[in-house]
């Protein structure tokens, strides 16, 4: 159901449709803001550990091939490509020719079951490696259903490319800030040790700001301008989604190195927090 409406999409809107990051660069000052739990109250959380495969109280699953020209299948409740293991998430991008499907791999979403308005999401995850992957944690307006791409917004609160494996970005697009039209608003931070640690990516979201960070160091902000949906849809509740998707217009940048699967995104937990009042 959602590929097929991601696909009309893509056939009414020509390339108009989610395809994150694509590595916008906005100034912005870098700076070392550790959590502090005590300003925050926890209001849910997916720690992974229980069961086999994700919750489905909690999560869905995108199916089929989406955007960017990506290479994956994304397969519905395949535990090969998505499971709980080891108190972990493991989303698997895999190149098993699963019913005639070369590269298959799993995208899982809170869609129309576990909305984020303001507050600090975080995900706490080790990357893959190697050329091709483009791991994301990500999130788009629940209204992408009646307004589309990129009026609900989209909040890239990590994209990582393996080709370029020490690079971690942050984005945010919406009507009038956005790849497609060169005005993407972003940043990035740089790492030795993604795919080889667990680190936390978080994005704290206020009424007038989104503040994004990698572990303890704030590398991303981006101001509301004023009340208008074009340049801040964020006043509307987003979904997240957890995807490792194989080449694409950006992932595939330089090719696709097909003796490295299978890719695994590993992830360790999802909190939300809602600021103490
Ligand atoms: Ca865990």
């Amino acid at each position: 159901m959602l590929t097929a409406m991601l696909l009309s999409m893509a056939l009414a809107n020509e390339n108009a449709q989610p395809t994150q990051g694509l590595g916008a660069n906005s100034p912005t000052s870098v700076v070392r803001q550790p959590f502090v739990p005590a300003k925050w109250k926890l209001v849910w959380a997916d720690e992974f550990d229980k069961g086999t495969q994700p919750d489905p109280r909690f999560w869905g699953y995108e199916e089929g091939y989406l955007r960017n020209g990506e290479a994956q299948f994304y397969t519905k409740a395949r535990k090969e490509n998505a499971r709980i293991e080891n108190g972990k998430l493991v989303i698997e991008a895999r190149k098993d020719n699963w019913n005639d499907h070369k590269i298959t791999s799993a995208s899982v979403t809170t869609q129309g079951k576990r909305p984020f308005l303001y507050g600090r999401i975080e995900v706490r995850a080790k990357l893959p490696t190697g050329r091709g992957t483009w791991p994301a944690i990500w999130t788009l307006g629940e209204n992408i259903t009646s307004v589309d791409w990129p009026k609900c917004g989209e909040i890239d609160i990590m994209e990582n490319v393996g080709f370029n494996p020490k690079s971690v970005h942050a984005n945010v697009h919406m009507g009038a800030y956005n790849h497609m039209i060169g005005t993407g608003k972003g940043s990035k931070i740089e790492s030795e040790t993604v795919s080889t640690s667990f680190h936390t990516y978080a994005v704290e979201w206020w009424p007038d700001r989104m503040e994004f960070f990698f572990d303890d160091t704030r590398y991303f902000s981006f101001a509301k301008e004023k009340d208008d949906d074009a340049v801040w849809p964020f006043h509307r509740p987003q979904y997240l989604i957890l995807n490792l998707a194989i080449g694409g217009a950006w992932g595939g940048a330089m090719g696709i190195d097909e003796t490295l699967f299978p890719h695994r995104f590993e992830i360790d937990y999802v909190r939300y927090y809602e600021p103490k009042k």
